[in-house]
């Protein structure tokens, strides 16, 4: 094989993308610390809301005021219509936030469908992140592992330019099946 021959071909091989089964796990996740207690916590995640069109999530409003109604799920297929709890069908970031529960330690795999910019965090650690606008988008399978069960921290900034609008989240237990995250494993804290 000539040198050049040789330099693609390990050029190709570091390009190539791994089979999801051979990504390392996403790790160093923290639980909340303490664990809140059931008489703190309320059914799904709290969002505040900001009213504003960007292009990319580095312009992001984070300091949102307008409290939503909580994501009573993370499954949101609204094409053309009214962004999550919102009453605004363009021009919208949602500053998404509360605890996920990890029923038990493991490699858990996580899927992140969006239209437009989505980032996702979980336990302090960034899971994915695809900032600009963009049609329906599919991250590739994310694993990640946990070391304990419990409630861990998750935040999702995720903002709708025009159009369509798309944000979904899947995960897939130890074991389980692929599943969108619903709403017996999001809580956050009453406010
Ligand atoms: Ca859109």
């Amino acid at each position: 094989m000539r040198r050049r021959d040789a330099l693609v071909t390990v050029l190709a091989l570091l390009l190539a993308p791994l089979p999801a089964a051979a990504q390392t796990p996403i790790a160093g996740l923290q639980p909340a610390s303490p664990q809140p207690a059931a008489d703190q916590l309320a059914p799904g995640l709290a969002v505040n809301y900001h009213f504003d069109i960007i292009d990319r999530l580095s312009q992001f409003n984070e300091k949102g005021k307008t409290v939503g109604a909580p994501l009573t799920h993370l499954g949101w297929d609204m094409g053309p219509g009214k962004v999550l709890t919102s009453d605004k069908t363009d021009g919208v970031q949602a500053h998404i936030f509360g605890f996920l529960r990890f029923p038990a330690a493991g490699t858990y795999v996580f899927q992140v469908n969006s239209n437009d910019g989505v980032r996702l965090e979980i336990g302090g650690k960034r899971i994915w992140e695809d900032g600009d606008v963009h049609p329906d988008r599919l991250s590739p399978p994310i694993p990640v592992q946990v070391t304990a069960p419990g409630l861990y921290p998750i935040k999702i900034l995720y903002f709708e330019k025009r159009n369509t609008a798309t944000l979904e989240v899947f995960w897939t237990a130890p074991g389980g099946q692929r599943a969108v995250i619903a709403g017996d494993a999001i809580v956050h804290l009453k406010r």
